[in-house]
């Protein structure tokens, strides 16, 4: 289409609003005319990309690793045994041949080469985590924007803005077993393990604040209450069932964090769009100074988003890699993923100063009393090189700190502190600090000796101390020596939890409160799906009494769904409190993005090349990523373009092969293939399904909508605040909706909307 008839949307906000309503002044317009670069394969889309963004560098710990890199370059290419021997054959094991030299006999056990292979992959498996078994990581790396730290802390990890420190983070799902699906409704785990030149130092946190129980004794009970039921090992992956319901209902502490979990936070977008907190309370401090209770926050970049729960539930089929993939992709195509570094921090002085225990995980410290202050930002930028080496044998303990860096009195934190280190000893042996992945950058020098599997040679004759050469003496505090603050102790034994524990209700009311209306409808919908798959009506009647304590009409709502008890009198007053930092709208960023967004371009034999040529560079100009989608995947071809082998455009994918919920926008670009989409089920389908998952729709795709997908009902009308056009559904377009229909884009804010 000639440049000047066509006006280009805002694709930016377009499907940035796919997770964010976007009311701001449209400032990435691209100004026309602009240069348009001729893309016509993925691949020099991808390169538009990487050359737009910064390349990155090798840390400490990356080239600590390549000591054990097997580089096939460099090595002698042959196949051997285990021992070193070279192997002839690898396909046919020993045995031995009649005579007749035309039928085999017996394999003989003789064959050591085969009885090796055989052997060694009889062993190949480990134990998984006992929780948050399915998961996948990144490497990158950590630095603070200056000093501003140092009031607080010694550590120089949080103090230094001359460091770089190597990271390596763990994402995970908590519930499913390692083979599970990827966008359940679950926690997700968040470990981060620096690699800092005084000692790796973990924060092992989740993307929600809060935790389902106060005291670490209670989390066998919490995890066999969620797993799969003993009896059956029903179900995997989702919380969906009577023992956690049943377990929820009866431990009203964990009614904050199941607020979280039944919102959109429960199903995050990607991992990149994920908050992480440290959840519980540790200490800052240094020599001289006051002790400080801290909590770590972790912001993405990008914003927080989640997947439609519909979206989320078909992933689970379409693409069970679904988070695994996008980590990668985007590190792959150089939009790195990237958080702030936030914390909050309370001085000793203040411990007792809030209405809430400020050592419950179950609470968080409202941004309001304690703002966030930021201080670092870490990026991720190379994925694994072989995964069971490098993400499977990873493994974190919250009580790995680093001088400046200590724990509080937090109840769950104090089992924590034991629980990692033994269940490292269980999955990996005794020696798993010496793996590559958990290796300090910095020297490990101690009298710990022998045990399974271990690596290190000590030479020498001692191996305690004290001992009469001095070999690896304690460091004094004043030459870097960990120390632990000192804190006056007293008391006397009892089993018990302090008096502001037993309050568990007015942040759950807080959280949901603070939901905007569309985050609400959602977390209603999820509940009333998991109590929906409890058929005990013993545990579903009593969970919707707990709601209850949270919000009247919240309790009523889902009640009235699950056939649950429908209250007369709300259970607890609600006293109207919200927080805004508390929607995941809050964190949009401050300049719309689609960076590392997947945007299906969907064609049909006779669809306009130049312009799908010039939509992908102005999205790749935006850092997003684009797919072509046609009837096969081969060539497709354009219009004026004779249908002869070789002379059609390669599309990337077919309808069938990858759905619309993998994308987070659907553009149709204009020209005669659309009667062939329009008579295509599965297109007609693609379209519907994008407009319910509340995926930006954009061109051609608007008419298509109106005409072929056919919404009874969708009425469509300007917008008071914006040059957008809103339906009576949900749907904005930022362009003119109507008679310059093919140059009509469409933004959707659906009741599916995520804020
Ligand atoms: Fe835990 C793994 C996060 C409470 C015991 N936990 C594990 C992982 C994360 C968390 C992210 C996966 C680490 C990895 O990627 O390898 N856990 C949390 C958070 C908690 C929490 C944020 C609450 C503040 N955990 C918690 C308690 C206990 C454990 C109270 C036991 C008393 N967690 C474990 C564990 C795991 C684990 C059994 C399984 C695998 C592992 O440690 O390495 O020890």
């Amino acid at each position: 289409r000639p440049a000047a008839s066509f006006e280009w949307p805002c694709i930016v906000h377009m499907v940035a609003a796919k997770a964010v309503y976007c009311r701001l002044p449209c400032t990435l317009r691209p100004r026309s005319p602009f240069p348009l670069p001729v893309l016509t394969t993925m691949s020099s889309v991808t390169d538009a990309i990487k050359s737009a963004i910064s390349g990155s560098t090798g840390t400490a710990k990356d080239a600590d690793l390549k000591r054990d890199v097997v580089d096939v370059n460099e090595s002698p290419n042959y196949l051997t045994t285990d021992n070193g021997v070279k192997v002839s054959d690898t396909d046919n094991w020993l045995r031995v041949v009649n005579p007749d030299g035309k039928s085999v006999g017996p394999s003989l056990l003789e064959d050591q080469l085969a009885r090796e292979k055989i052997t060694h992959f009889d062993h190949e498996r480990i134990p998984e985590r006992v929780v948050h078994a399915r998961g996948t990581g990144a490497f990158g790396y950590f630095k603070v924007y200056d000093d501003r730290a140092s009031k607080y802390t010694s550590a120089p990890v949080l103090t230094d803005p001359f460091r770089t420190t190597p990271v390596f983070v763990r994402f995970s799902t908590v519930q499913g077993s390692r083979g599970s699906a990827d966008t359940v409704r679950d926690v997700r785990g968040f470990a981060v393990k620096f690699y800092t030149d005084e000692g790796n130092w973990d924060i092992v946190g989740n993307d929600i604040p809060v935790f389902f129980i106060q005291d670490a004794v209670k989390f066998p009970d919490v995890i066999h209450a969620v797993k799969p039921e003993p009896n059956n090992e029903v179900p995997q992956g989702q919380s969906a069932h009577n023992n956690f319901w049943d377990f929820a209902g009866l431990q009203p502490e964990s009614a904050h964090m199941v607020m979280w979990v039944m919102s959109d936070r429960g199903v995050p977008r990607s991992y990149r769009m994920m908050q992480g907190f440290g959840v519980n309370t540790f200490t800052l401090y240094k020599p001289d100074g006051e002790l400080y209770f801290v909590k770590f926050h972790w912001i993405p970049t990008l914003g927080v988003h989640s997947l439609m729960w519909d979206e989320a539930l078909k992933i689970n089929g379409q693409d069970p890699d679904f988070h695994r993939k996008d980590l990668y992709e985007a590190i792959e195509n150089g939009a790195y993923p990237k958080w702030k570094f936030c914390v909050q921090v309370i001085p000793q002085s203040r411990e007792h100063d809030f209405d809430f225990d400020i050592l419950d995980a179950t609470k968080i410290w409202p941004q309001e009393l304690v703002p966030l202050e930021e201080i670092g930002e870490m990026v991720l930028d190379r994925a694994p090189q072989e995964f069971f080496n490098e993400v499977e044998q990873s493994a974190f303990c919250t009580s790995h700190v680093v001088p400046g860096i200590g724990f509080s009195d937090d109840p769950l934190l104090q089992g924590r502190n034991f629980s990692y280190f033994d269940t490292q000893i269980s999955r990996l042996g005794v020696n798993w600090e010496e793996l590559p992945v958990n290796r300090p950058v910095c020297p490990v020098m101690n009298h710990q000796r022998d045990g399974k599997m271990r690596h290190r040679i000590h030479p020498g004759s001692t191996n305690y101390w004290p001992n009469r050469k001095e070999v690896f003496p304690p460091v004094p505090v004043s030459e870097g020596g960990y120390w632990s603050y000192p804190m006056k102790v007293e008391g006397i034994k009892a089993r018990m939890r302090g008096p502001k524990f037993q309050e568990h209700f007015a942040q759950a009311q807080l959280f949901f409160n603070s939901l905007n209306p569309v985050e609400k409808q959602h977390l209603i919908a999820a509940i009333s799906f998991e109590l929906d798959h409890c058929d005990d009506p013993v545990v579903y009647k009593q969970y919707t009494k707990i709601l209850n304590n949270v919000d009247f009409d919240l309790a009523k709502q889902v009640a009235i769904k699950v056939g649950g008890v429908v209250p007369e009198l709300p259970g607890r007053d609600n006293d109207g409190k919200k927080s805004k930092y508390l929607s995941q709208q809050y964190y949009a960023p401050k300049i719309p993005t689609i960076e590392s967004r997947r945007i299906a371009i969907l064609v049909a034999d006779g669809f306009d090349l130049g312009e799908v040529q010039a939509v992908r560079a102005l999205l790749a100009s935006a850092k997003a990523l684009t797919f072509v989608i046609g009837p096969r995947r081969g060539e497709v071809f354009p219009a004026g373009v004779p249908h002869e082998k070789g002379k059609g455009f390669f599309v990337d994918h077919h309808y069938e092969g990858q759905r619309s919920t993998l994308f987070d926008a659907v553009y149709i670009p204009s020209g005669k293939h659309a009667v062939e989409l329009a008579s295509n089920g599965r297109v007609i389908h693609y379209v519907r399904e994008a407009f319910g998952h509340s995926d930006c729709l954009f061109d051609a795709a608007v008419p298509f909508l109106r005409d072929v997908v056919h919404l009874p009902g969708v009425q469509f009308q300007p917008d008071p605040n914006s040059d957008a056009v809103v339906s009576s559904y949900g749907v904005v377009t930022s362009g003119s909706y109507g008679p310059r229909s093919a140059a009509t884009d469409v933004l959707k804010i659906g009741p599916g909307k995520k804020g």
